[in-house]
């Protein structure tokens, strides 16, 4: 089976993710290469179902172990019904939140424990496990001041939930060689250059103008275990 390139955008809410995860996007066609951009929750009927669940805008109260286990839900249909064939293809998955969420939001923001947290979230992926992780770090109040405030379950959350989760992403990314942390507080078109040359210089083989030689997709990178 060929294995693509996992690369997943990640950050507190508002950091820039979607419009940075469109860039790449149009950035991934210009170099004609193969690519599938996927959001979580979400991504497979199962998952806007949760989606539209875990972000109702009434006045819900969800617990935890709940929350862990609605995400859950939905990624173990996105991984095995799209990003899994996708990589099996080939092709490059972007994925705008994945695993290193569930750990920042329902581990640091929410109190899970994240030996346990961890154990479920392999259950879900089956040990898919990105290549790459792109971490756009802002502080929380730049994040919320962005959105504009109210709006769904999760912005409805206080200030010092989303500091947790800020700090939480920090914790995780600090001596793992698989996140890159980029300051999400230039412009879009400065974060997207720091993207792109974060993508670049990891997978200089894949990011090359023009696109792999003589291939139909992106080389495979290194198996992982
Ligand atoms: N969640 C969870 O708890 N556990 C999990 O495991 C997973 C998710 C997978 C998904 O909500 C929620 O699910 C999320 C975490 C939780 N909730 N929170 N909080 P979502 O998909 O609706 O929201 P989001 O993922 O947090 O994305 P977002 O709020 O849309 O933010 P974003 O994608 O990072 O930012 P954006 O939409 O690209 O930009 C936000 C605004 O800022 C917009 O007006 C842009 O024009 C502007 N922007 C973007 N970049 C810049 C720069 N560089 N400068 C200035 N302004 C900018």
């Amino acid at each position: 089976m060929g294995r693509g390139l996992f690369v997943v955008l990640e950050g507190v809410e508002g950091a820039g993710k979607t419009t940075q995860a469109r860039s790449l996007s149009e950035w991934f066609g210009r170099l004609g290469l193969p690519h599938v951009l996927v959001r979580e929750p979400g991504g497979t009927p199962v998952g806007e179902a949760v989606r539209n669940l875990f972000l109702e805008r009434g006045d819900w109260q969800i617990p935890p172990e709940t929350e862990l286990f609605l995400i859950l839900a939905a990624r173990g249909a996105l991984v095995r019904q799209v990003i899994g064939p996708a990589l099996a293809r080939g092709e490059i998955v972007l994925a705008d939140r994945f695993d290193l969420s569930t750990l920042a939001y329902q581990g640091f923001g929410r109190g899970l424990d994240l030996e346990e947290v961890s154990r479920a979230n392999r259950l879900a992926t089956g040990g898919v496990r990105p290549d790459l992780y792109l971490l756009l770090d802002l502080p929380a109040e730049e994040g919320l001041r962005r959105k504009g405030g109210g709006g769904d379950r999760m912005e409805r959350e206080e200030l010092e939930f989303f500091r947790r989760v800020r700090q939480g992403y920090l914790q995780l990314a600090e001596g793992s060689d698989s996140v890159v942390v980029i300051r999400g507080e230039g412009g879009v078109a400065q974060v997207q250059q720091a993207l792109q040359r974060a993508l670049s210089s990891r997978f200089a083989h894949v990011f090359v103008p023009g696109g792999p030689a003589g291939s139909s997709g992106p080389p495979l990178p290194e198996e992982r275990s």
